[in-house]
């Protein structure tokens, strides 16, 4: 396959590039005189980018709000109970119609790799295995990472700790955790540990949904850091939502972010998420609960977006768009600066497929997968600004997706 007239990012030149056996066989600045081979696909001077990441999302909980019962509060807690109503009706069939719906959605708006957390708080697994299953099904069609993920509590929960052996066994690829839910201090903490134990037992990565709360005193980032840190797993590891980092105290946050540099874990926000759920609590002002991700940017932190719920118990909005969720997230984070705007894709992009632990066959280079999309803009800028579609998603050579842009008429409203 050949691509002719594409924009790459931070590159005014316009490229050609050339895909075979699957891989970026060339990548060079447009040559005018134009040999024709083969197929040829003309991006028509449009952004041509690395595919987007969904690094964060329950891919076993979508598509079930208002089963049985709606979340009436906003709470994330209230959304566990709601979780917690559907979740002795879940079923093999049950799960994979809604998960394939849902992956579907994310391949029509240009993702190829998602990270999907499953509930492991259920003696059957039936999320798990489905989702691992599932994984395994689609690896030539689209990448996913499963996340064991002890939603009522690692330690907490019954027999928590063997369900999730259990789970490592089944072929979970990254090791989760909740230490804000345990039921004490001293637990959460302790479920860190635990999973950085079990990370190095069975060698899987680490995604912890970590201080998912307003509480200015859940400090378990620090023991995650810390334990990856020790252990020399910093890249391996990343802290999910830490919305409590919003109301830390500003020495505390001072000193914590040393560490957080030193470990070299990652950042995951998901900005409509937590801007819903987080700030419920308070009466006026209402904090916005979302995590540091400006300051982690600026000091070098490895920090990426989200959507982490799609029309479930705890958000029932959400379609599958990162561009959605970046704008979110650049408002609610204050990154509206030129410079912010002009790198805004590596936040669901390059960052995101750093926190995967897939950046080795992820980017738009000689040598790696011949996998991208194209993008109704010229640029990070525009595509954001105009919230432009994704025109075509090409994966290893092979197109998954195409799109025809909308054409819109409107009435002469001058006389010209
Ligand atoms: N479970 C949880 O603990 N937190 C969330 N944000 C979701 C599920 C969606
Ligand atoms: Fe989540």
């Amino acid at each position: 396959m050949q691509i002719i007239n594409a924009r790459l990012r931070h590159q005014s030149a316009l490229h050609t590039l050339e895909i075979s056996n699957g891989l970026f066989a060339s990548i060079t600045e447009q040559n005018m005189e134009l040999d024709a081979q083969g197929k040829q696909l003309d991006a028509g001077g449009k952004l041509l980018c690395a595919p987007f990441v969904e690094p964060h999302i329950h891919l076993d909980a979508a598509l079930t709000a208002g089963e049985p019962s709606w979340n009436r509060s906003g709470t994330l807690f209230e959304g566990i109970e709601r979780w917690g109503e559907r979740k002795p009706l879940l079923n093999e069939a049950d799960i994979r119609r809604r998960v394939l719906q849902t992956v579907e959605l994310l391949v029509q708006n240009g993702v190829q790799h998602i990270r999907t957390h499953a509930d492991i708080s259920d003696p059957s697994l039936v999320g798990l295995k489905t989702l691992c299953d599932i994984r395994d099904e689609l690896k030539e069609r689209i990448e996913i990472q499963v996340v064991a993920f002890p939603q009522d509590g690692l330690l907490s929960f019954p027999n928590g700790l063997a369900l999730m052996e259990q789970a490592l066994e089944y072929g979970a690829d990254v090791v989760g955790g909740i230490p804000h839910f345990e039921y004490t201090r001293e637990l959460g903490e302790k479920s860190m540990k635990t999973v950085i134990e079990l990370a190095l037992k069975y060698d899987r990565l680490v995604d912890v949904h970590c201080d998912e709360i307003d509480d200015p005193n859940s400090r378990f980032l620090e023991v995650l850091a810390c334990e990856a840190l020790f252990n020399d797993l910093g890249p391996r590891v990343t802290a999910s939502h830490t919305t409590a980092m919003h109301s830390y105290d500003n020495a505390y946050c001072s000193k914590l972010f040393r560490l957080l540099k030193n470990s070299g874990i990652n950042f995951i926000s998901c900005p409509t998420e937590s801007i819903h759920l987080q700030g419920r609590f308070d009466s006026y002002p209402k904090r916005r609960g979302l995590t540091r991700v400006k300051e982690l940017n600026e000091a070098g932190i490895n920090v990426c977006f989200g959507e982490d719920s799609i029309f479930d118990p705890w958000y029932s909005l959400g379609n599958g768009k990162l561009l959605r969720t970046l704008d979110f997230g650049l408002h609610i984070c204050q990154m509206m600066g030129y410079q912010e705007f002009s790198q805004a894709l590596d936040l669901i992009t390059d960052n995101s497929a750093r926190t995967l632990n897939i950046q080795h066959h992820y980017g738009i280079e000689v040598g790696k997968p011949g996998s991208f999309i194209l993008l109704d803009g010229e640029d990070d800028y525009s595509v954001l600004r105009n919230q432009g579609e994704v025109l075509l998603s090409v994966r290893r050579g092979e197109v998954i997706m195409h799109r025809e842009p909308a054409r819109v008429t409107t009435a002469n409203w001058i006389d010209r």
